[in-house]
């Protein structure tokens, strides 16, 4: 059986692994990476589009910055329609803060091709996944690779291997509570062959639901709109999921434009939170500690705060200083909680909430009203778009 020693062996080759192994290699702590699925699927994976200020500072000081610099589209601020408006929310011009629309797919594509190039130790299609001795001061992890079983032991091991992964899983459930709550809707997203129709992000509530016009590149558009969690993708097809789109997100004198669509998923919601980050030898990162629903755009930038704060602690235990591993799951978690607040606040904000139960028609109307009051007081108060602006754009670490 092929054994391997290191630091810290890292669970998922997701944002939240790759990063960490890259941000532990800068600081010259080893470590290994075990993933079960094929690089070329790591690849492949769609998900997020914004990047925080901090995220892109994140990215750049690691030297990961030189295609973000270039292929980056910098957005001042984002569009919010209801009501057959569209108003614009300057972050830039109300508290000198911008983001960037870099998809996760270009995260994940520059941190594979900086790892090949430093020759990281990163097993891909790794089966069986499992980690022991989390009590002890070496734990383990075992898997099978190429017919073959391997052991790593390391000082410590990251779960980075996001909501369905084994890392969670692995703490005593008398050790751990989970804070969870499903939405009523899901998103359905496309990726499309076109140039988008807009500068910056456009996030509308209509009378038919939630629909969303974001953006990859100058040629490459991306759009959400919202959906019945239970419905299945073949019901939409290409020709419907455009007239969807022209009906939420439409507007006299402006045009969107159309193209070929190259992907189509239905994506569940949900709000996420573990009490604990850290049991033992083993920390939680990323989607693994946390999820959010995508409508303020946290769960990349969180799994980059998260490995960021986690990878500065484990660079001071080994200078001899344990302070803020010790503080590193109390302090990730008052910030999640925070950030578990405003994507929970934009979600209930700009959906449609279904007509459930007995007086469910009534309360869903009433909620939509006052949905339409708050994007209104939203759009009109300079302290509502400073607070909305400080969070889209990320709170400080
Ligand atoms: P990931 O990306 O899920 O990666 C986990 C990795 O672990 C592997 N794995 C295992 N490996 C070994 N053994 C096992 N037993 C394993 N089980 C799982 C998996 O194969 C995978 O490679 O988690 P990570 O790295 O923490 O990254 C989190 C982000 O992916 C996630 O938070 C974002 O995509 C969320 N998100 C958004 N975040 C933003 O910050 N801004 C956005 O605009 C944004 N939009 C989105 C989103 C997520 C979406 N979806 C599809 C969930 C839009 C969508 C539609
Ligand atoms: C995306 O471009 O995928 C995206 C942008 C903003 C969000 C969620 C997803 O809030």
């Amino acid at each position: 059986m092929p054994h391997h020693s290191t630091r810290v062996a890292i669970i998922g080759a997701g944002p939240s692994g790759l990063l960490l192994s890259w941000a532990l290699r800068d600081a010259g702590i080893d470590s290994i990476v075990v993933e079960n699925r094929s690089l070329d699927y790591v690849l492949a994976r769609i998900r997020a589009g914004v990047l925080e200020q901090g995220s892109v500072e994140t990215l750049t000081r690691l030297g990961l910055g030189d295609r973000l610099q270039a292929e980056g589209m910098t957005h001042d601020g984002i569009y919010l329609q209801f009501g057959g408006e569209r108003h614009h929310v300057d972050f830039n011009a109300l508290i000198g803060r911008t983001v960037t629309v870099y998809g996760q797919q270009a995260v994940v594509t520059d941190l594979v091709a900086a790892h090949n190039q430093a020759g990281s130790a990163i097993f891909y299609e790794a089966a069986d996944v499992a980690v022991h001795d989390l009590e002890s001061d070496s734990p383990r992890v075992t898997f099978s690779h190429d017919g073959e079983e391997h052991e790593i032991s390391a000082d410590f091991i990251v779960g980075a291997d996001g909501f369905h992964g084994v890392c969670r899983a692995s703490i005593p459930t008398d050790q751990i509570e989970l804070h969870e709550r499903a939405y009523p809707f899901a998103w359905l997203g496309i990726l499309a062959d076109v140039a988008p129709s807009s500068d910056e992000l456009i996030y509308a509530l209509h009378d038919d639901g939630f629909a969303m016009h974001s953006m990859r590149s100058p040629q490459v558009s991306r759009f959400y709109l919202q959906v019945d969690p239970t419905d299945d993708i073949q019901n939409w097809s290409d020709a419907r999921i455009w007239q969807a789109l022209q009906t939420r997100l439409g507007l006299p004198g402006w045009t969107l434009h159309e193209g070929t669509i190259t992907e189509k998923s239905i994506t569940p919601m949900r709000s996420f939170v573990a009490s604990r980050l850290r049991y033992r030898s083993l920390f939680l990162v990323g989607d693994a500690g946390h999820i959010v629903p995508p409508t303020g755009a946290k769960g990349l930038n969180s799994a980059i705060s998260d490995v960021t704060q986690l990878a500065a602690a484990l660079v001071e235990h080994y200078a001899g200083d344990d302070t803020k591993l010790d503080g590193y799951s109390e302090e990730a978690l008052a910030r999640q909680w925070r950030v578990q607040q405003f994507s929970q606040w934009m979600t209930e904000m700009l959906h449609r909430h279904p007509a459930e139960g007995a007086s469910g028609a009534e309360a869903a109307a009433f909620d939509y009203r006052s949905q339409l009051g708050q994007l209104d007081y939203v759009t009109h108060s300079l302290h509502a778009q400073r607070s909305l602006a400080e969070q889209y754009t990320g709170l400080p670490l």
